[in-house]
């Protein structure tokens, strides 16, 4: 049995929309912070030959997809025998908070360390993307960029964790799970919004100020570039047919909670990915007054505090946040305990 954990991420140039073919290609090049703290864990382990695959997550999520990625996960690897699969996370999954990025890179880097051969890093990341797009991200640590392209250097480090410790605070909004997921999200902006062109050369733009931004530690350049970035995606989502909000009531007063906190004199920015939740970039000096003004905005149900995370790591244990019942299931309970 291997378990490996992988950390979630936030984008600071979003992807939203892909490339029309197959591939799961991004339309446009994205640039995420991958975040210490809010993991998945996946684990792993041979089942007997002539058995089927047994895959779930805990808590529930979606099994179908799960289980394809494992078929096309084995055959890529070269892995004969069937696997038993729980992928586990520590913060709520599918609100907006990356729990497929981290899920499918920690089992993408506990599938290799099964496979019989040494798969390259560019290998993996681009079979990570298969499983969700942004999970490429979560296959580095730090500052990272992923271009179209499934070529080598497609997925690279831009800065390592430790180049800036910025702190990032998750104000949770609402728990449940959201409304439309990305992929569908993403296709309905391409095929109906007015503004998706506009938003993907805006992104360009924006990439270039948040590279620069990063190297330089330049957190007002970075923090403005990013807010911007997240508003005109929402903008692009916003004129889809139907629209698509993903913001709840409280997103927006946590939006103006920011605001307020830099009227203030406190620099700090937020982005909002494809659910209600806010992410909110400051420097470490400022996290406890941030975190306290987020908390005392009426509807937050909880303040996650991170900073950016590592690469994803192997080991024979679970993480100590996985729950005591992530073993396997009884026997011939193919679904496991998603189902
Ligand atoms: C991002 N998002 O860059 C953007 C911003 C959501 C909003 O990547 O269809 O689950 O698997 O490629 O990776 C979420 O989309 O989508 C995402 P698929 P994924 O973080």
């Amino acid at each position: 049995m291997i378990w490996a954990v992988a950390h979630s991420n936030v984008a600071l140039v979003k992807y939203w929309g892909r490339a029309p073919g197959p591939g799961h290609q991004p339309a446009g090049t994205s640039v995420s912070l991958t975040l210490d703290g809010l993991a998945s864990g996946a684990r792993v382990e041979e089942r007997p030959a002539g058995s089927a695959d047994r895959v779930g997550w805990d808590p529930p999520g979606p099994v179908a997809e799960l289980s394809r990625f494992v078929t096309l996960a084995r055959a890529r690897l070269g892995i004969g025998h069937p696997l038993d699969v729980l992928i586990t996370s520590n913060f709520p999954v599918a609100a907006g908070l990356a729990s497929s990025a981290s899920a499918y890179a920690a089992l993408t880097t506990a599938l290799a360390a099964l496979a019989p051969g040494r798969p390259s890093a560019d290998g993996l990341a681009a079979l990570a993307r298969q499983g969700s797009g942004s999970a490429c991200r979560s296959m580095l640590g730090g500052f990272v960029q992923w271009r179209p392209g499934a070529d080598a250097g497609a997925v690279t480090q831009l800065a390592p964790p430790e180049h800036w410790p910025l702190a990032v605070l998750v104000a949770v909004t609402d728990a449940g799970p959201k409304r439309v997921p990305s992929r569908e999200g993403m296709l309905r902006t391409r095929a109906t919004s007015p503004f998706y062109e506009a938003w993907l050369t805006a992104g360009g733009v924006d990439l270039t100020v948040v590279r620069e931004a990063v190297r330089a530690r330049d957190l007002p350049a970075l923090g403005a570039a990013t807010e911007r970035n997240a508003l005109r995606m929402h903008a692009a989502a916003l004129g889809a047919e139907p629209p698509l909000l993903y913001w709840e009531a409280t997103t927006v007063s946590v939006m103006r909670e920011v605001w307020r906190l830099r009227e203030d004199g406190v620099p700090a920015f937020f982005t909002v990915d494809a659910g209600p939740q806010v992410k909110v970039l400051c420097e470490p000096a400022d996290a406890d007054r941030v975190e306290r003004a987020l908390a005392g905005v009426p509807g937050v149900l909880r303040v996650l505090r991170s900073r950016p995370g590592g690469a994803p790591r192997t080991g024979p244990e679970p993480p100590s946040w996985a729950a005591p019942h992530a073993s396997p299931g009884p026997p011939g309970d193919e679904k496991g305990p998603a189902a």
